[in-house]
């Protein structure tokens, strides 16, 4: 699950994009995900009340969609050494918010989605294939971190 320096440089190049608006892309990714698997909407106290209507126009989504890419985009930055960053997430998604990795890889599914939606120029399909790449090592990594602190999610 190792990517190449090219395949870095392309999700770098998407990131730019995604940096410009981190809180406007982590919301419309996540209500592509709550739209797409609404179980995973279920796991967030905040939000599952929410009318979808309410949803798309609440504050809380556009900041926790910033909380996200922002993780997101520090662990990409690190090009695979991302221990530091990881460790804190693998603990918290165990013990607190209690995430199953599935949710991740939904997760994975909704952001490719929508960047190549949104951004067609910088996602391509060695993009795309990057991204996938890239999210598959953060589940499986997150994985791992769940298995040290007991979570078989
Ligand atoms: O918040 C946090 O932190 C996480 C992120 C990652 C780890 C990157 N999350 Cu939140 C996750 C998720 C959500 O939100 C939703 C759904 C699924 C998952």
């Amino acid at each position: 699950m190792v990517l190449s320096e090219s395949e870095w440089q392309h999700l770098l190049k998407l990131w730019e994009k995604v940096e410009v608006d981190p809180s406007e892309h982590g919301k419309i990714v996540l209500l592509r995900l709550f739209h797409d698997n609404p179980k995973t909407l279920e796991h967030f106290e905040k939000f599952k009340h929410l009318k979808p209507d309410e949803l798309k126009h609440s504050e809380d989504l556009k900041k926790h969609g910033n909380t996200v890419f922002t993780a997101l985009g520090k662990i990409l930055k690190k090009k695979g050494h991302h221990e530091a960053e990881l460790k804190p997430l693998a603990l918290s998604h165990a013990t607190k918010h209690k995430i199953p990795i599935q949710f991740l890889q939904d997760f994975g599914s909704a952001f490719s989605h929508t960047m190549a939606e949104k951004h067609p120029a910088e996602c391509g399909a060695d993009t795309q294939a990057a991204i996938k790449k890239f999210m598959d090592m953060f589940c499986h990594d997150m994985a791992a971190g769940y298995k040290e602190h007991g979570f078989h999610g």
